[in-house]
């Protein structure tokens, strides 16, 4: 409430007005000196251009400790999971980025479970944040668990394969999906307005929803919106060279008859794609990944645990016993000290009650 203008009024509400309006204020100072995470994936078949997607969202080169001829095949075919990390910082707000750039499938004569791996990594992740959260330091965990991935579709064929919705359904109760179209040079804009309206049946598929947009946003805003949820799936081009094209040196990819640029709006929906996943919806992807999806793979754990243990007719302990893992060394260490401590302070606890006892009497 503001502080009125007028007499007796003014101090009435000035007494209503305890300051809590600064809440914001205080939750915005802390969160920047904190700073913030964000974990990315990328998934689909292999040669989509994932790792070089990746390269080119962020403006730096993640590959460019690898000693290869030239920058065009500086990008390697990915064989395993690897896990890029990096710091930006932008205005003083730090963002700690981490990519998960995963190995396409298809190479294999047999693609069944080629989602394996990365439904695996996800889960590790998850696993891994329960059990910090359920240990005794809980005030410095490190989140690792994936809040987006990006599902490369390719623009070659006539929609989603069957091996693109096993593969988008094996992970669609575990992460946030973005499909995106991918290599879209390869189409002329009616041949990707046809896929994007094949690829949007969802087949059963639950991708990443868009939140609706709060109705006391301004127009400017409603419209992006609105252009932002018309164009999904995003279809993007990516590149690790710099060409020059109109008199700037911009990314984009040098053919005979021309060049395609990374970032020009007309050519594809990168820039969109950027903006969307840091600008506008980065704490949204973090929120439903807490709030849905760990949530999930949370109670499902509890459960597990739970008919575990009545199975083996311990019901007399209410609180489940994490089965996860044996405690290490170190915490048992720990919970022994304090259970020490405890006795000790029992004891002592004891010996002052008897000696009032004893005066009383
Ligand atoms: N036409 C076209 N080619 C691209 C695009 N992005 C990448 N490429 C090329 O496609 C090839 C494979 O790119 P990568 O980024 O290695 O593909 P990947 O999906 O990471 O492949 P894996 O690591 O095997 O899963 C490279 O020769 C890239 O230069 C694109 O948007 N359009
Ligand atoms: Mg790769």
């Amino acid at each position: 409430a503001k502080p009125n203008q007028t007499g007796r009024n003014r101090s009435h509400t000035e007494k209503q007005y305890v300051g809590f309006a600064t809440l914001p204020n205080q939750v915005h100072r802390k969160s920047v000196k904190k700073g913030f995470d964000f974990t990315l994936m990328v998934a689909g078949e292999s040669g989509m251009g994932k790792s070089t997607l990746v390269n080119s969202l962020f403006l730096t080169d993640l590959y460019k400790d690898r000693k290869l001829l030239n920058a065009e095949e500086r990008i390697n075919q990915t064989v395993e999971i690897i896990k890029h990390t990096v710091d930006i910082e932008e205005k003083g707000v730090k963002l700690k980025l981490t990519i998960v750039d995963t190995p396409g499938f298809g190479d294999a004569v047999n693609n069944n479970e080629c989602w394996k791996p990365i439904t695996d990594y996800i889960d590790q992740q998850f696993e891994q944040y329960f059990r910090d959260e359920s240990g005794l330091n809980r005030k410095n965990i490190q989140d690792n668990r994936v809040h987006c991935c990006l599902y490369f579709i390719p623009p070659f064929g006539h929609g989603l394969r069957p091996v693109d919705v096993e593969f988008m359904k094996a992970l669609h109760e575990k992460v946030n999906i973005i499909p995106l179209i991918a290599k879209a040079d390869c189409l002329t804009p009616n041949e990707i307005k046809k896929l994007k309206d094949r690829v949007s049946q969802r087949f059963g598929i639950k991708v990443y929803q868009f939140p609706e947009c709060d109705s006391d946003e301004d127009e400017e805003f409603k419209q992006l919106d609105k252009e932002l949820k018309e164009c999904t799936p995003f279809a993007v081009i990516g590149s690790n060279t710099v060409v020059e094209a109109r008199g700037q040196r911009v990314r984009g990819r040098l053919y005979p008859w021309g060049i395609v640029e990374v970032e020009n709006q007309s050519h594809c929906d990168f820039v969109k794609l950027r903006n969307m996943l840091i600008r506008s919806h980065m704490h949204d992807l973090k929120d439903v990944t807490c709030d849905v999806h760990y949530e999930n793979y949370r109670a499902q754990c509890i459960q597990e645990m739970t008919s575990k243990l009545a199975q083996d007719n311990r019901m007399e302990s209410p609180i489940p016993i994490l089965p996860l893992s044996t405690p290490d060394v170190d915490t048992e260490k720990l919970i022994k000290m304090k259970d020490e401590e405890l006795k000790r302070m029992q004891e002592m606890l004891n010996k002052m009650q008897q000696q009032m006892h004893d005066k009383e009497q």
